[in-house]
């Protein structure tokens, strides 16, 4: 335990200053800082995004649908560059009032359908295209019980887990064990649930496999975090078989190149997607 007592103040005050790895984007109010239209392509489809596992999600998703040979999934893949503040943007955030990626334009819809929040935007193209989500009630509640989970879960990953211990700007014990304790508890849910499952719901793959394999199978086949030891991934045997298995489907390696830098000379990452020639 840290020796420095911190009392909170009467009312807390945002210091900008506060140091880690996003605080130059994090503020404690919502809004686009500036004006900025997005740009638009040719396609139905309007992808506001960054290859993170949220956006990548979605990169899936499109790339799955194509697969299966629907044209209408055609999409446009516009860098969003958080880094840089874009999803504060006046175009950004009319589509997204929470100024977050990916956001999903349909202008193929008249009016033109708005979409944010992954989960909201998978389940979308999923119902528009009547592909991996199940329409039979006990399994779709079965589906969407797992694709709520992934949206509840992963903010204590990425935003407790990953943020203390990557990314603020010292390492403390408490919020650290804190969060490596439900983390590993939620490897332990999955693990358990993939031991007698192929896929999260059973013998078919749908968007819930989608969704938690862009976060938890991130986790364990790509050191995250830098924490894969620290977590001791490796005993997650099942959870491992089961991204092993997903992250080697066609689609899925598409999916994750969009909207991103590469990461060296064999990562064929690319910053925006226009055609599906763009991946060939
Ligand atoms: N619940 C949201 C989370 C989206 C999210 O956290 N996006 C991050 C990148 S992975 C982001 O845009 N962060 C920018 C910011 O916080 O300003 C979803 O699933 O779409």
């Amino acid at each position: 335990m840290s020796e420095d007592k911190y009392t909170p103040p009467e009312v807390w005050e945002w210091d900008n200053q506060s140091g880690g790895k996003f605080t130059n984007i994090n503020r404690p109010i919502s809004g686009a800082t500036h004006e900025k239209q997005l740009p638009r392509g040719k396609h139905p489809l309007q992808l506001y995004s960054l290859g993170t596992p949220n956006g990548m999600k979605v990169t899936i998703l499109l790339e799955e649908l194509l697969a299966l040979g629907h044209e209408g999934a055609e999409y446009d893949a516009f860098l969003i560059n958080i880094g840089e503040g874009d999803q504060f943007g006046s175009g950004f955030v009319n589509i997204n009032p929470n100024s977050k990626i990916p956001a999903l334009l349909d202008v193929s819809t008249n009016p033109e359908t708005r979409v944010f929040e992954s989960g909201a935007i998978m389940v979308y193209l999923a119902e528009k295209f009547s592909e991996l989500l199940p329409t039979d009630p006990s399994a779709r509640a079965e589906c969407m019980s797992w694709l709520f989970w992934q949206m509840g879960s992963a903010p204590y990953l990425g935003g407790g887990f990953g943020h203390f211990y990557a990314y603020a700007p010292e390492k403390f014990e408490y919020p650290i064990n804190r969060f490596a304790m439900e983390v590993k508890r939620q490897l332990d849910v999955l693990d358990r649930n993939l031991a007698s499952r192929q896929y999260l719901c059973g013998d078919d793959y749908n968007i819930s496999d989608i969704a938690v394999c862009a976060w938890y199978g991130t986790l364990v086949l790509k050191n995250a975090y830098n924490a894969a030891k620290f977590l001791d991934v490796v005993s997650y045997k099942n959870v491992i078989r089961w991204a092993d298995e997903i992250s080697s489907r066609p689609a899925f390696k598409r999916g994750i190149r969009v909207n991103r830098a590469p990461s060296g000379p064999d990562d064929k990452a690319i910053a925006e997607r226009h055609d599906s020639s763009d991946l060939d």
